[in-house]
């Protein structure tokens, strides 16, 4: 088992699962009002969770939220744009997503503090994902799928998976996840964070400076960055010539980490010998879009993992009754850093 010196994926489970905060002083009478703007057939489900999990909250499924300045707590894939005229007394905004680069810091309220999605069940989705997506890469899928689609029968040599050099960009809780589970299998594994880190059984890099030489051990690169000013655009072609000739890239990010073109460009060259992409630069893409019939690329349409509504419902619930507890909240992110 990896340790690292941050949370693991072991503690969160066991804080989602803590039991509920009593609500003391004044703000056990104050009335909660949730308002909640996303895909209405998910907030059906939020609303029942939120009826047995928090029956003192009034829960408001948008456009319908009644008098906006009781609403304190907004549950949100894009809150709208003029947050701080809609909501004027907003307090906390739940992100529905683990990644935030949906949203627009800069127009939300500096005093409204910004949660996103934490969950077990998304974190051991991301982690089967990127394991089928490794072991893909591994094993060449991409190859044989295009051989199949084109009615050839080809062999290609094995390798072992401890000559086939994996690296992480993002050592975040999915990342750290998915290394566990890559070890396993006897993968040679490399780690890049933004802050150095110490992880058993994984070598680390961190930051700018020792980019290249991660790079250059990564025969399989996996992109799990969040999307941030500094990440935008980091799979482009001065990264792809810092991997070794043939690597293969799982991207799993957001689309927006990766310059299709240049992908495009290296996959030509056999510079990266391979692609599988969970997430593009526009999605859904247009019906032509060149990475959707590149025979050596297999696409999947940001599926990778989820959070199911009810395990984000009731984690949302914990979080309002921790908030109005005065205790802190995991999954705040730091608008400093973006992520
Ligand atoms: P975390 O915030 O827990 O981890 C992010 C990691 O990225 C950290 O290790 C961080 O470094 C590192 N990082 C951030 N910026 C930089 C940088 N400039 N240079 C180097 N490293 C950097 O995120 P999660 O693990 O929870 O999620 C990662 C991303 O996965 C999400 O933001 C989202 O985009 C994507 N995702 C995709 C899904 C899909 O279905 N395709 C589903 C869910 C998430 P440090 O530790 O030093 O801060
Ligand atoms: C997320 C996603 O960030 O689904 O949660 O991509």
């Amino acid at each position: 088992m990896m340790s690292q010196s941050t949370g693991t994926i072991a503690s969160e489970i066991q804080r989602i699962g803590e039991p509920r905060p009593s609500l003391g002083g004044r703000d056990a009478l104050r009335p909660i009002a949730v308002a909640y703007k996303s895909d209405p057939v998910r907030g059906a489900v939020w609303h029942e969770m939120f009826q047995s999990q928090l029956p003192e909250a009034s829960f408001r499924i948008w456009p319908e939220i009644g008098i906006a300045e009781e609403v304190e707590y907004l549950v949100a894939w894009v809150p709208p744009p003029d947050l701080e005229s809609a909501l004027p007394n907003l307090k906390v905004l739940f992100s529905i997503g683990a990644g935030i680069d949906q949203l627009n810091l800069d127009a939300i309220p500096p005093h409204v503090k910004v949660v996103r999605m934490l969950d077990p069940d998304l974190t051991r989705g991301m982690v089967e994902y990127a394991t089928l997506g490794v072991l893909a890469l591994h094993r060449d899928l991409p190859h044989f799928v295009a051989d199949q689609q084109a009615g050839r029968w080809s062999h290609r040599s094995l390798h072992r998976a401890v000559e086939r050099r994996v690296g992480i960009m993002g050592l975040g809780i999915l990342g750290h996840a998915v290394a566990e589970a890559l070890q396993t299998f006897g993968f040679p594994l490399r780690g890049w964070s933004a802050s150095p880190k110490t992880i058993d059984g994984m070598q680390t890099f961190a930051g700018l400076k020792e980019l290249g030489a991660f790079l250059s051990g990564c025969d399989i690169l996996i992109c799990l960055l969040p999307l941030t000013d500094e990440t935008r655009g980091i799979l482009c072609r001065a990264t792809f010539e810092q991997l070794p000739m043939g690597a293969r890239l799982l991207n799993v990010g957001r689309g927006g980490h990766l310059i299709e073109d240049d992908l495009i460009a290296a996959l030509a060259s056999g510079r990266i010998d391979c692609a599988i992409l969970d997430v593009l630069q526009d999605e859904p893409p247009a019906a032509d879009h060149p990475l959707l019939r590149h025979p050596q690329v297999i696409v999947t349409p940001h599926i990778a993992s989820t959070t199911l509504p009810q395990a984000a419902a009731q984690r949302v619930c914990r979080l309002i009754e921790r908030h109005r507890s005065g205790l802190p909240m995991e999954g705040v992110i730091d608008r400093r850093r973006g992520y």
